[in-house]
C-alpha cells in the first residue's frame, strides 16, 4: 500500500520480495555471494539461480566495488531482475561514506536506464548491517534518485521499499 507518492517516486513499507518491478535492488556485499538481511531474503525467495549468475560475475570481474552494481536474473522474484549494488560500511562518515552511497543509487539507475527498464525498487542501503544512520542516508537516496529522475525519463518509476517504522518517518518526511 503505497505510504505516500509524489510524481515518479513511490514509498512503500514491508519486504522488498513481495515487490513487482522490473529491478529490485540488493544491498549486497562486493563477494556478491549471498549474506543476512537483505540480501539473505533475496538469495532465499529468489532460488538458486540468481546465485549461480553472481557466481558467473564474480568469475568474470571478480566480485563488486563499494557503490557498483551488476544485474542479474531475479529467479522466483515477482521482479524481472535483481540489480545487486555495494553500499559502503559507515566508518563515522569521513570516508567517503556519501559518495560511494550516492554512487549505489545512481550506478543502479543508469543499469536500469542502460536495460530500458521502467520501474526500479530500493532497500534502505547500508542502513542495517553496515550501519548508516538512517536519517543521513535517507537524504542521500531521495536526493541521487530526485536528481536523476529530473535528468532522466527512465526509469519512469521509482520505489523506495521501507522495512521499519523509523525509515518509514524518515523517508515521508524527506519526500514531503
Ligand atoms: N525487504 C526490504 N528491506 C529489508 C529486508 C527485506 N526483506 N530485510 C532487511 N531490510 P542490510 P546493509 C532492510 O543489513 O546495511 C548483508 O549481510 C533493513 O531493515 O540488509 O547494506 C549483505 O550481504 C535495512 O534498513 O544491508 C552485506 O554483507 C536495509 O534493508 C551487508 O548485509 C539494509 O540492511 C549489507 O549491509
Amino acid at each position: 500500500m503505497p505510504a505516500a507518492t509524489s510524481d515518479r517516486i513511490q514509498l512503500l513499507k514491508g519486504d522488498i520480495t513481495n515487490v513487482t518491478a522490473d529491478a529490485i535492488v540488493n544491498a549486497a556485499n562486493s563477494s556478491l555471494l549471498g549474506g543476512g538481511g537483505v540480501d539473505g531474503a533475496i538469495h532465499r525467495a529468489g532460488g538458486p539461480a540468481i546465485l549461480q549468475e553472481c557466481r558467473q560475475i564474480v568469475a568474470r570481474q571478480g566480485g563488486c566495488a563499494t557503490g557498483e552494481a551488476v544485474m542479474t536474473t531475479a529467479g522466483n522474484l515477482p521482479a524481472r531482475f535483481v540489480i545487486h549494488t555495494v553500499g559502503p560500511v559507515w566508518n563515522g562518515g569521513h570516508r567517503g561514506e556519501p559518495e560511494l552511497l550516492a554512487n549505489c543509487y545512481l550506478n543502479s539507475l543508469r543499469l536500469a536506464r542502460e536495460r530500458g527498464l521502467n520501474t526500479i525498487a530500493f532497500p534502505n542501503i547500508s542502513t542495517g548491517v553496515y550501519g548508516y544512520p538512517k536519517a543521513q542516508a535517507a537524504a542521500v537516496a531521495v536526493k541521487t534518485v530526485r536528481d536523476f529522475l529530473a535528468q532522466n525519463s527512465l526509469p519512469q518509476q521509482v520505489i523506495f521499499v521501507v522495512f521499519d517504522e523509523e525509515n518509514l518517518r524518515l523517508y515521508e518526511q524527506e519526500l514531503a
